[in-house]
């Protein structure tokens, strides 16, 4: 081999090659760059190409979604099987037809705001948005995404196709002036009041198309890379939305789920299930189904999984296992403790209460009852507020003073006032101990944000408090204004309204629109924003808290601002974490409006409590679904309100 000479380049002639000289001056351009990268020696050529290709490796490993699929493990299920043929002792509760009309509500305040700005979130009423993005600038965003859509028909997030769909629709509407019920968050409320139902129903359907193309029969659907994941291996998401489809109407998809259950689902499972998530999803998903249809094929796959589910209680305690093998009928706490999760163990309640009354199998209430008998009365409580952790050999309270609405103890208080109310008033202790809670709440967690004086809830810890409160906790101002509704102090409707405006600023608050999953709140003097987000609590799971409470808001106050608050959540869960090929993601980042982070998941309580809750809010016929005939349980699967014996 003899060295690169002048001779080489002339005798390698590109003129040759493309036959047209050097008339073109890109392939001029292209030649020249040709002869320069042949005049480098073998040394750099290498060097120059190392880099490139670690360049590339980087690209590829900084796209979350190739970091997730690394992530992700599917589970495999083995099968036995077991049946249970049951007679309904007590008749299914059938609720109204699903209705349309908007009958005026008795409490109707019609405070609406109207806005005519275009582009995603807006800092309403009172509060400035301050060291968040200008509405300018996100709409400037909002508006680059479009010219994007507009150029390559679709919105790329590092490589990851969302929402074609969706942003389309907003290319045809700025074209056409045409109604399209999502990304149109300017357009006037009254105009799009009408559509919102139909909104629900549509977000529902292609939730649902996801699911149904790439997940069927699987738990959850990994709506990026067209997959699944297994938690129990149960079709959660499938047995999650059987009630939300029945109550949206959406006949044709119900039945497709119907045969589903009725054909391939069993629980003769060797599989370790969680008791808490398996009663308040199937468990709740199948009863709540049951009294909707009538058809007892769903009372006898609840007592099935109820029945499953009973090794947990053998406990020496009678304090529940958090898990249990439904095909081996062993149960067992989490590998490295004996404690269970205190808001694990006392929101099982409802269902396993309810089964026991359909099916008058005594052993169902008397075991969950007697988990609230011994809660009751243990020592370690801070004015009624529960510690997070319960032993199950010991019965006693574990990891003492450590107090929070949200995660490991939210919903003991929710199943406090649910239970009172769904035995119809009569078990006073629950409610004073729901009431005593509640003042415990006032007393040790309850303070306004600096500079905008928002009321929050935070957490206690060893006496010391802490200004974080969960996006979990916002289940509150719902439960507080269901207490209110049902005879308690009406100062609990007062805090509910306060406690539902700090939720939706959780929202508003953000880039996205969208809340994180955990935020801070600012109590110093001199603070110039209310809200401080940690980067690691950034991401949103598609939870349905704050919707669920706009509900029970609107359906108490009348107060149409409810409405509209939920209007705008809908259309940023459209916006940042709808999937063109079907079904909604979580999110990372919801400070990013440009690369929110897609995780590649939808939870099953999206279909199961989140667009329920928003389509029951949008329905306005307070008939649908009466709060005065059924309590909702924590997966927002309603159960018949018993029938007085007086
Ligand atoms: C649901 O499973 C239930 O609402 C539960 O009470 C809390 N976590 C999720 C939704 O956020």
């Amino acid at each position: 081999m003899h060295p690169p000479s002048q001779k080489d380049y002339v005798s390698i002639s590109f003129a040759e090659k493309g036959g047209g000289g050097y008339n073109n001056s890109k392939q001029w351009r292209r030649q020249s760059c040709w002869r320069k990268w042949k005049q480098l020696s073998r040394l750099q050529r290498s060097l120059i190409l190392f880099f490139l290709v670690l360049l590339f490796i980087c690209g590829i490993a900084s796209y979350p979604s190739v970091t997730e699929h690394l992530r992700g493990l599917a589970d495999g299920e083995q099968h036995t099987e077991r049946n249970s043929i049951l007679r309904p002792v007590v008749p299914h509760v059938l609720p109204e037809p699903v209705k349309q009309g908007p009958p005026p509500l008795p409490e109707q305040t019609s405070q609406r705001k109207l806005s005519n700005k275009r582009g995603p979130p807006f800092l309403p009423n009172r509060l400035q948005r301050k060291g968040n993005t200008s509405d300018t600038v996100v709409e400037a965003k909002a508006a680059d995404s479009r010219k994007e859509v507009n150029e390559v028909g679709v919105i790329s997030w590092h490589g990851a196709v969302i929402d074609t769909e969706q942003a389309t629709e907003v290319n045809k509407d700025e074209q056409n002036k045409a109604a399209s019920p999502a990304n149109q968050n300017a357009k006037s409320t009254n105009e799009s009041e009408a559509n919102r139902p139909e909104a629900v129903r549509e977000a529902f359907r292609h939730a649902w198309k996801g699911y149904k193309d790439f997940a069927w029969g699987h738990d959850e659907l990994r709506p990026l890379s067209k997959s699944y994941s297994e938690w129990f291996g149960l079709g959660l998401t499938l047995i999650d939305a059987l009630d939300t489809m029945w109550i949206l109407g959406l006949k044709e998809e119900f039945e497709e789920a119907k045969a589903w259950v009725s054909t391939e689902l069993t629980f003769s499972k060797n599989v370790d299930v969680n008791l808490f998530e398996s009663t308040i999803r199937i468990l709740g998903g199948l009863l709540s189904t049951y009294h909707l249809t009538g058809d007892t094929m769903f009372l006898e796959k609840a007592n099935d999984i109820g029945s499953r589910l009973m090794p947990a209680f053998n406990t020496p305690s009678k304090i529940p296992y958090s898990d249990v093998n439904i095909g081996k009928g062993t149960a067992h706490p989490p590998r490295w403790t004996s404690d269970s999760t205190v808001a694990e163990v006392t929101s099982i309640q409802l269902e396993f209460r309810e089964l026991t009354r359909l099916t008058q199998e005594p052993q169902y209430q008397a075991a969950v009852a007697e988990v609230m008998r011994q809660v009751h009365k243990l020592d370690g409580k801070l004015d009624g507020l529960v510690p997070m952790f319960i032993n199950t050999n010991s019965g006693l309270f574990t990891h003492q003073g450590i107090y929070t609405l949200g995660a490991r103890a939210d919903s003991y208080y929710e199943y406090l006032l649910k239970q009172w109310i769904q035995g119809g008033k009569t078990e006073n202790q629950l409610m004073e101990d729901y009431l005593e809670a509640m003042e415990g709440v006032k007393r040790n967690m309850l303070q306004k944000s600096s500079p905008n004086g928002l009321t929050f809830v935070g957490e206690v810890s060893h006496g010391q408090f802490s200004p974080k409160m969960d996006h979990l906790v916002c289940f509150l101002p719902g439960t507080l204004a269901l207490g209110a509704h049902n005879g308690l102090p009406a100062d609990h409707m007062d805090l509910a309204k306060q406690l539902m405006e700090t939720c939706y600023q959780m929202y508003v608050q953000m880039e996205t629109g969208l809340s994180p999953e955990i935020v801070h709140f600012n109590m110093h003097e001199g603070s110039t924003r209310d809200i401080e987000v940690k980067l690691a609590d950034r991401h949103n799971l598609l939870r349905p808290e704050t919707v669920e409470s706009l509900f029970y808001l609107y359906r108490f106050t009348g107060d149409h601002k409810y409405q509209d608050w939920g209007w705008e959540i809908l259309q940023n869960f459209n916006k940042y974490t709808k999937i063109s090929s079907g079904g909604y993601t979580s999110i990372n980042n919801v400070r990013d409006p440009d690369y929110p982070s897609p995780r590649d998941k939808m939870e099953s309580f999206f279909l199961g409590e989140t667009l329920k809750y928003l389509y029951l809010l949008f329905s306005d016929d307070p008939n649908l679904i009466s709060l005065d005939q059924y309590v909702f349980n924590t997966e927002a699967h309603p159960l018949p309100i018993w029938p007085s014996t007086a």
